[in-house]
């Protein structure tokens, strides 16, 4: 595995960036197919907190997805959102949401997706995200572009916050949605139309394919949106902190649009939490 540097970016493989997009491609079609059944079915679930559900669904295919990705990658590192570890010293690293909108996943409502990331020393290089209600594959590796189901995909063109079709989520943390509700006022005067649709990741996947303008969400985790920064980037997306500095994997927070509004999201959400302060 070569890995080439270009100025202070050291790039990954891409040789190695096409495998894990294939293989993992494959995985999560195979974890869709089976969430596309089990959502017909009664749902085991239990809680992580007051409203942070897991279901039996979650756990399957979480095991289903690491096991293909372990058996042909063994040396990467591994991180699913249900507890699925893999190496512990690595370049590479997975990072699986099994089934990212699991709450509309355990009432049945159809909107939900299987997100495999791949992140190169912390910055995500592959996406998939799989959305099996839609049959919708969005794929993007570093280098190698963003497409859904085989056909190439761009942001939108929209400039103006009043003429943008923007998104956003809420924490399962009750008593952290104040911030999300105080951003939802301020963006909900000033857009065409604003929406929660309750995963992450097909949010990141509608703003690289152009049907979201914008979308921003704090707090929420690398496994939520990881594909979708690799998906959107390749799009031609921008993709920060809500305040607009660099994205961190790792952090808690993700502001992705199509780089047109990018600047106007970031001053307004500045304004907004400014205004929290009092
Ligand atoms: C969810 C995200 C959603 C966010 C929820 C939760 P999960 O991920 O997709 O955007 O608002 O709080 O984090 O838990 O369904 O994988």
């Amino acid at each position: 595995m070569e890995n080439q540097a270009k100025g202070t970016l050291v790039v990954a493989d891409q040789g190695v960036l096409r495998n894990a997009r294939d293989l993992a491609e494959k995985a999560a079609y195979e974890a869709g197919a089976l969430l596309r059944e089990r959502v017909k079915t009664e749902r085991v679930i239990t809680h992580k907190g007051t409203v942070d559900l897991v279901t039996d669904a979650d756990e399957e295919s979480e095991l289903l997805i690491s096991r293909r990705l372990l058996g042909a990658f063994p040396d990467f590192r591994l991180a699913g959102e249900e507890g699925a570890t893999g190496a512990v010293e690595s370049d590479y690293g997975w990072l699986i949401d099994p089934i990212d909108g699991t709450t509309n996943f355990a009432h049945g409502y159809p909107h939900f997706a299987v997100s495999i990331c791949l992140e190169f020393r912390g910055r995500p290089v592959v996406g998939i995200i799989y959305d099996p209600m839609r049959d919708e594959m969005f794929v993007g590796a570093e280098g190698q572009g963003a497409t859904l189901n085989g056909e190439s995909i761009r942001v939108s063109r929209t400039e103006t916050l009043i003429g943008a079709l923007g998104a956003t989520g809420f924490s399962y943390d009750i008593a952290a949605r104040q911030e999300g509700a105080a951003l939802w006022a301020a963006f909900n005067d000033r857009l065409q139309g604003l929406r929660r649709d309750g995963a992450a990741a097909l949010n990141m996947a509608w703003v690289a394919a152009g049907r979201l303008d914008a979308y921003w969400e704090r707090p929420v985790n690398g496994w939520d949106v990881g594909a979708g920064v690799a998906i959107a980037r390749e799009a031609g997306a921008t993709v920060t902190s809500l305040e607009g500095n660099p994205y961190q994997l790792h952090g808690t927070e993700v502001a992705c649009t199509n780089g047109l509004l990018h600047e106007q999201v970031v001053v307004l959400v500045r304004e907004t939490l400014d205004g929290l302060q009092g």
